[in-house]
């Protein structure tokens, strides 16, 4: 009966929606404006407990935790958020009573791809964690009019063409919170003779203004928001100039403002020599900390209790302007002494490093600091003032100089060393695996973690089980349900009760009929999107990730061709068919890893037109990599490609999600690998290669590829293979720059592992061969991945750096 009026109710508020807002009749309504009327009805549903659960956060004063990121990959909303609501089939009855299908409304909704890779789907779980625990957080970033590039490939080589996420320019899920505006000061000068305060006399000001959008929990009433700025001018347009004709003047304002959360910086491991992006950063964080600022004084009002009341949790450095500009807020605003205000500063900061890449750690010469943000390099002075003194109590034998957050013998002029300033700002520093935060300490923050040395923690990163199983494939899940029950949506480590299970044949059948249901629909997708056609009982090795060097996508290629030169060899021999699938954008100025991608698809022509071939190898490159993508290609997934430099990956999130799906991992001891390993158990996963003790070591002897590559035969024939111009029509300049990259420098050590590399992959295909051993294999991984759970991770962040939500810890 409820049902009955939830759903009439429910109708009723879509077609009201669909008129009112979307301004369309039912009979004319096209699929994308049923799509926007289903959004703002859900978004309505949830505006209850909304705002329900900010008043709870009022009245108890439970200490709120800061996100602030400057990206989120946030992907599709819909289908997540029905689900957290639990309201997905009675969403899917309203609307075929109104003769439409859910299914085909959730294809409508653009893919929000707020971020790169990573760094900002990972944001984006730990939001769904944040909501599911109750915890009362906010995530802040900035509201892109355009999210990263569309990758589209023509004739092999990667095309960026600009991303539209705003249908329209509106994205029905948010609301523009006018009343959340906030000035953003640039440039100038500070003024010396200033008395108290206010001595920082800016030459530009934007406006930044508070998009929300409600992120609900799994299984609970509570509803998170997400708070992302956009630019606007705060001297708008100029009349007066239009009026006299100069048109172009008049916009100027407007148009220098916007431009400030115009694009994101299609860039995940280079800092941006740029201006606006030291800008977008400031801009984004300067808005979130006098948000949470005039939050935190509208019911109290002693701000050297902030630490009490407040968690800001940086996440990677391009929000650790915070350090200063909370400073500055508490300084010039309301009038603190600077050491108090580093202190209480320091209290509220924690910072989560996501890469030991010496490119991707952020710098910001100083001239350029300075004359953007001159105050705040004036309170970055004071903040070393104070490490100093902190320093020669703690450590004296390390010099100042090579480790405070500016580094005046950079010799470029000096540089505001963004890392360093967010771990001396920050009372917690994280890594986001165990090998990844013991190499923090080892190597980059080396002296800063003798100096402090309670300071580094490790937060294994995790993946929501709500979107990265339950919801993207059904098959499993509802087999999983049927199994155990369906706790483990809310509860991952409820899945080593599948264990057991693992010896049962009936249930490995029904586990490999689920696993193959997903292959048959992926080889769908992959026929309607590349042409080419794939048989789903071949083993599918996928390699899905941004395209980077150190993640070697290229010794994937390479294997790719040993194994074609090996079939060519000998094509009567049993060959196991296998489908390689590789997929991931490269950053538009990188151009090594724009010349991997056209190498895969010139491999991938030449290998899918051989005759002598036919189905015993496919490669195929699906273009435009993104989160939709990953919910359709994981599933169908058997073999994971996890295969960087051992001591470069950080972590891993797609290495994770892959595993909980029941793929095997092919992949060497790197970022969360080690601990994928110790998880499914060592005969479960595919271990080769240097690790990264011996990856340093051979560093330092002084590592020879050309040695290496003499000793491997296989890799000999498939460079030699490319160099003569076999994949690319005869033309034996092309690939030059990455083989002469192998022969005479190898960073990324691919020679060095390629035999074993070859090895494991043997190993894998004797696995595959025989089902009950592969699907057992494929059970306990599953199995055994309960630990990756984001809501694990937002726990551990809780219980020892925010400390916000202790009912989570009784
Ligand atoms: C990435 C790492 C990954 C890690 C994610 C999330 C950046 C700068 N780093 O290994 O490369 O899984 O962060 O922590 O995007």
């Amino acid at each position: 009966m409820t049902n009955i009026l939830a759903k009439e109710d429910l109708k009723r508020k879509i077609l009201k929606r669909l008129v009112y807002s979307v301004g369309k009749d039912p009979e004319f309504a096209v699929p994308r404006d049923w799509c926007v009327a289903v959004t703002l009805a859900i978004r309505q549903f949830v505006m209850d407990r909304w705002m329900s659960t900010t008043k709870r956060i009022y009245d108890t004063d439970v200490k709120r935790v800061y996100y602030l990121s400057m990206e989120f990959l946030i992907g599709r909303l819909l289908r997540d958020t029905l689900l957290n609501l639990q309201i997905t089939d009675l969403c899917r009855e309203a609307l075929a009573d109104l003769g439409v299908e859910l299914d085909e409304i959730f294809e409508e909704e653009p893919d929000a791809a707020l971020g790169n890779g990573g760094l900002g789907r990972l944001a984006a779980c730990f939001m769904d964690s944040m909501s599911t625990l109750g915890i009362a957080a906010y995530g802040y970033g900035i509201r892109y009019e355009h999210g990263l590039f569309r990758q589209h490939i023509h004739e092999g080589w990667q095309i960026e063409e600009a991303e539209e996420w705003l249908i329209q320019g509106e994205d029905p899920w948010s609301l523009s919170r006018l009343e959340s505006r906030y000035l953003i000061d640039f440039g100038g000068h500070v003024d010396p003779e200033a008395p108290n305060g206010r001595c920082w006399r800016p030459v530009e000001q934007v406006e930044a203004i508070g998009n929300d959008t409600a992120i609900p929990g799994w299984g609970t009433e509570h509803v998170n928001t997400l708070r992302l700025w956009s630019a606007k001018p705060h001297q708008t347009f100029d009349l007066s100039q239009f009026n006299e004709g100069n048109y172009l003047a008049a916009a100027h304002h407007e148009v220098l403002a916007e431009t400030l959360s115009r694009v994101l910086y299609p860039d995940d491991s280079t800092p941006q020599g740029r201006e606006l992006r030291l800008k977008q950063e400031y801009f984004f964080t300067s808005a979130s900390l006098q948000d949470l600022v005039r939050r935190y004084l509208a019911t109290h009002d002693d701000l050297r209790a902030l630490p009490d009341h407040v968690s800001i949790q940086l996440n990677d450095t391009h929000p650790a302007v915070a350090v200063p500009e909370l400073m500055r807020l508490l300084v010039d605003e309301h009038g603190f002494r600077m050491k108090d205000a580093f202190d209480v500063t320091r209290g509220c900061i924690s910072y989560t490093n996501h890469t030991l890449l010496p490119e991707a750690l952020e710098r910001w010469p100083l001239e350029l600091f300075g004359k953007v943000l001159p105050r705040h390099l004036q309170i970055i002075e004071r903040v070393d003032r104070f490490f100093v003194d902190e320093l020669n109590g703690a450590a004296s034998e390390i010099q100042p100089q090579s480790v405070k957050a500016i580094d005046l013998d950079d010799g470029n002029g000096g540089s505001v060393r963004m890392g360093n300033l967010a771990f001396i700002g920050a009372h917690k520093v994280n890594g986001v695996s165990e090998l990844h935060t013991e190499l923090m300490a080892r190597t980059v923050f080396r002296d800063l973690h003798r100096i402090y040395p309670d300071r580094i923690v490790n937060m294994t990163n995790g993946v929501t089980p709500r979107r990265w199983l339950f919801n993207c494939n059904p098959p499993l899940s509802d087999l999983i349900c049927d199994t155990i029950g369906d706790r483990w949506i809310g509860d991952l480590d409820r899945l080593e009760e599948l264990k057991p299970h693992a010896d049962d044949a009936a249930f490995r059948e029904s586990f490999a009929e689920a696993k193959r249901a997903n292959k048959v629909f992926l080889a769908q997708y992959i026929r309607e999107h590349t042409g080419i056609a794939v048989d789903p009982d071949a083993l599918f090795d996928v390699q899905i990730k941004r395209i980077h060097e150190y993640k070697r996508q290229l010794m994937n290629a390479l294997q790719t061709v040993a194994r074609y030169q090996a079939i060519k060899a000998n094509p009567e021999a049993d060959w196991l068919p296998l489908v390689k699938i590789i997929s991931g954008k490269a950053a538009p100025s990188y151009t090594t890893a724009k010349l991997i991608i056209k190498l895969i698809n010139d491999i991938a022509q030449t290998v899918n037109e051989d005759p002598v071939i036919g189905d015993r190898l496919k490669v195929v490159f699906i273009p435009n990599y993104n989160v939709s993508r990953a919910e359709i290609i994981i599933p169908g997934a058997d073999l994971s490609e996890q295969i960087s430099t051992a001591g470069m990956e950080a972590s891993g999130t797609g290495n994770m999600k892959l595993a909980l799906n029941g793929a095997l991992t092919v992949g060497t001891l790197d970022g969360a690998n080690v601990e994928i390993m110790q998880q499914v158990g060592e005969e479960n996963i595919f271990i080769f290669g240097l690790t990264a003790d011996q990856v340093a070591a051979r560093r330092n002897e002084g590592y020879n590829p050309i040695n290496a590559i003499e000793e491997s035969p296989r890799l000999k024939a498939a460079l030699e293979a490319i160099g003569s111009g076999e994949f690319s029509g005869g033309d034996t300049g092309r690939y030059k720059p990455l083989l002469d990259g192998l022969y005479h420098n190898d960073y990324f050590m691919l020679a060095a592992d390629f035999d074993d590399y070859l090895r494991a992959q043997r190993d894998v295909g004797a696995a595959y061969r025989d089902p009950d051993r592969w699907f057992r294999s494929a059970v306990l991984n599953t199995a055994g991945m309960g630990f990756f759970s984001s809501d694990r991770t937002i726990r551990s962040y809780d219980r020892e750096i925010w400390k916000s939500a202790p009912w989570l810890h009784e």
